[in-house]
């Protein structure tokens, strides 16, 4: 039996943007293991199994899993083939792309895309969202992402680690991606799917790196509702 997976949602059931959501289908594919995905919006926590919060959701027969890296450990224990987490060293920088891209993408994303988010979710999400950004950011969502143009540039220095990495291999994990593509993947993922702006020039080696990421596992992101990028 596929097992069946909680994935974020706006208005519309085919724009799923959640960035951990995205870590997780890619890793599901990575293993070639096959997923049910169930739409899901921010005020429907009632919906989810065994009382979890967030999206991803994992059932796998009697078993729910939360939390994008249990999920990833999960599917390594359970499912060993193409391992994603093997390795103490794989292990350890799988850790610090986690960290560097919620602590530092993520924010830098945020300034770009969260009123596209406000207008892109549910009529019934948008109050929650709303208020519970604005109380994170500490200002409305208009006043956060007034300066698009600054807020490009500033994207475009943070993720200049990333640049120079991939000017000299095709992936995070050397010529073939690994858990650590996917984590920081799921970062433009969540920007494609909800918001027009172009976070990069055409001729940006992390531009390369995400179309083969777009086009892996026979296009799964790619063919994925959202913008041009
Ligand atoms: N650490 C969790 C974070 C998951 C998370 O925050 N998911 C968001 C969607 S992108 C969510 O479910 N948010 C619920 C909310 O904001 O109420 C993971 O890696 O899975």
């Amino acid at each position: 039996m596929a097992m069946t997976m909680y994935d974020l949602t706006g208005a519309e059931d085919a724009r799923r943007f959640s960035p951990y959501c995205w870590r997780t289908k890619m890793a599901l594919a990575h293993k070639g293991l096959a997923v049910e995905t169930i739409p899901w919006r921010f005020t429907e926590t009632d919906r989810l199994p065994a009382g979890k919060k967030t999206v991803p959701t994992l059932i796998d027969g009697d078993t729910v899993i939360g939390d994008s890296w249990e999920i990833a450990d999960y599917l390594d224990r359970m499912y060993p083939g193409k391992p994603l987490l093997h390795g103490r060293s794989e292990r350890g920088l799988a850790k610090f792309l986690t960290a560097w891209t919620e602590s530092v993408v993520h924010p830098a994303l945020t300034r770009l895309v969260v009123l596209d988010i406000y207008k892109h979710v549910a009529e019934k999400d948008r109050a929650y969202f709303r208020a519970s950004r604005e109380a994170r950011v500490g200002t409305t969502l208009e006043a956060f992402t007034a300066d698009t143009e600054a807020n490009v540039a500033a994207f475009q220095k943070t993720v200049h680690p990333l640049r120079i990495t991939l000017r000299s291999q095709d992936y995070l994990g050397g010529d073939a991606p690994s858990y650590g593509d996917y984590i920081v993947f799921g970062a433009f993922m969540w920007a494609r799917s909800i918001s027009p702006v172009q976070l990069l020039a055409a001729d940006d080696p992390i531009a390369a790196w995400r179309s083969r990421l777009l086009a892996a596992f026979d296009g799964l992101a790619g063919k994925a509702a959202g913008y041009p990028v």
